[in-house]
């Protein structure tokens, strides 16, 4: 069995244990979230959950929401297989990324992270105002980056050389690790980082090889990874957010660009303009609208006609559209306060 300080349950969160723990509640990690459905993960097992409807009630933003990462109490049901999620404890770290609307919004990537690792492909991947915008997401959150370079069986010694100078160049002081899952170069360097009961969160584009160095350390082929495309084109491999526990420590692999794009956007847009949202990753500003900004990267391509007028229009229309149609910000939480109580009203019918 496993004790709750192996999956980082440590002295930090136990001075909270009295505030926020009822006599009959347990203590467990969120290990996955999908919507208002839960997994989390106790000293013996990952366990279904889903939130009490007090709690929900109270939620004022999805910033309160449990994530990935969270510690919870918890009551358990049917014999333990199934839990109600009733508090949460105040995060110690947190990634999360800003959400461009009318009211600002944050989107939780994980909580109580100590270190995430920003991993860039040498090959296609390679960019520094990207790499900026992550080490600000982790320093936002008080979370130690480290970054790793992967993929470097696919440039030669020079070429990886040039591209360290070049994150010295522009300022980064940042720890980095350049690794390649195929000749397992720098790999033990990885390691070295890892210690067990320390949480680390993977970020970066689709198809980089996150979750491949993951399986790398499971030793086997764990969890699922996909080629990626001539073009360099990630294909979204990983679907959600998703706490892994090894002996070496517990991993948080996160799906790639898409999802972790800074761009507002739904994911309707995204889908097909993938070009478009690479580009905007490289925007000065995180919610850049791609209009009139100056540092935009958008607007830079229409000039030096890597993009045409006619694709970025289209883009521009569909977006407005889909904009208009996302609830705002003060609909979504009125919606969930009704669910809330909806929630409330169904268990006391049940009780009847
Ligand atoms: N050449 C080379 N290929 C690699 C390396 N690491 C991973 N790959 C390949 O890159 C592809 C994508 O790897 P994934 O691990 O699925 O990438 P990911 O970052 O998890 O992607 P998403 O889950 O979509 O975010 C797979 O075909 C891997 O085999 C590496 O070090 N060198
Ligand atoms: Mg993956
Ligand atoms: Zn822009």
């Amino acid at each position: 069995m496993m004790k709750l300080i192996d999956l980082g349950f440590d002295p930090w969160f136990e001075a909270h244990v009295d505030d926020i723990r009822h006599e009959d509640q347990g203590i467990a990690r969120v290990s996955a979230v999908d919507r208002n459905s839960y997994i989390i993960r106790n000293e013996l097992r990952e366990i279904p959950a889903e939130l009490a409807g007090k709690f929900y009630f109270h939620v004022e933003s999805s910033f309160e929401l449990p994530c990935v990462g969270d510690w919870v109490t918890v009551q358990y049901h049917n014999d333990n297989t199934s839990a109600i999620i009733h508090g949460v404890f105040p995060r110690r770290t947190f990634l999360r990324r800003k959400r461009a609307g009318v009211e600002v919004d944050y989107q939780m990537i994980a909580a109580n992270i100590d270190i995430a690792f920003i991993v860039q492909s040498c090959h296609f991947d390679f960019n520094l105002p990207r790499m900026n915008r992550y080490l600000v997401m982790a320093a936002d959150g008080h979370v130690e980056p480290i970054v790793i370079l992967a993929k470097t069986d696919l440039i030669s010694h020079d070429e990886l050389q040039q591209k360290l100078a070049a994150i010295r160049h522009a300022g980064i002081t940042t720890r980095v690790i350049a690794l390649s899952n195929i000749t397992g170069s720098g790999f033990d360097e990885f390691q070295e980082v890892l210690m067990s009961g320390r949480t680390y969160c993977l970020l970066g584009s689709s198809g980089v090889g996150k979750t491949t160095l993951i399986n790398h350390l499971i030793g086997r082929d764990a969890l699922d990874t996909k080629a990626v495309s001539g073009t360099g084109e990630g294909t979204h491999t990983t679907a959600r957010r998703q706490l892994i526990v090894l002996d070496k420590g517990m991993f948080i692999d996160t799906p790639g660009m898409r999802e972790l794009g800074l761009l507002g956007a739904s994911d309707g847009v995204d889908k097909g303009f993938e070009d478009i949202i690479e580009l905007s990753m490289a925007c000065r500003y995180a919610d850049c609208s791609h209009t009139q900004e100056s540092g935009c990267s958008v607007l830079t391509a229409i000039t030096n006609g890597e993009l045409s007028q006619e694709r970025y229009s289209s883009y521009m229309k569909l977006k407005k559209e889909s904009e208009y149609h996302e609830m705002s910000y003060v609909d979504k939480r009125k919606k969930d306060r009704a669910f809330g109580r909806f929630i409330k009203t169904a268990k006391k019918n049940m009780k009847r």
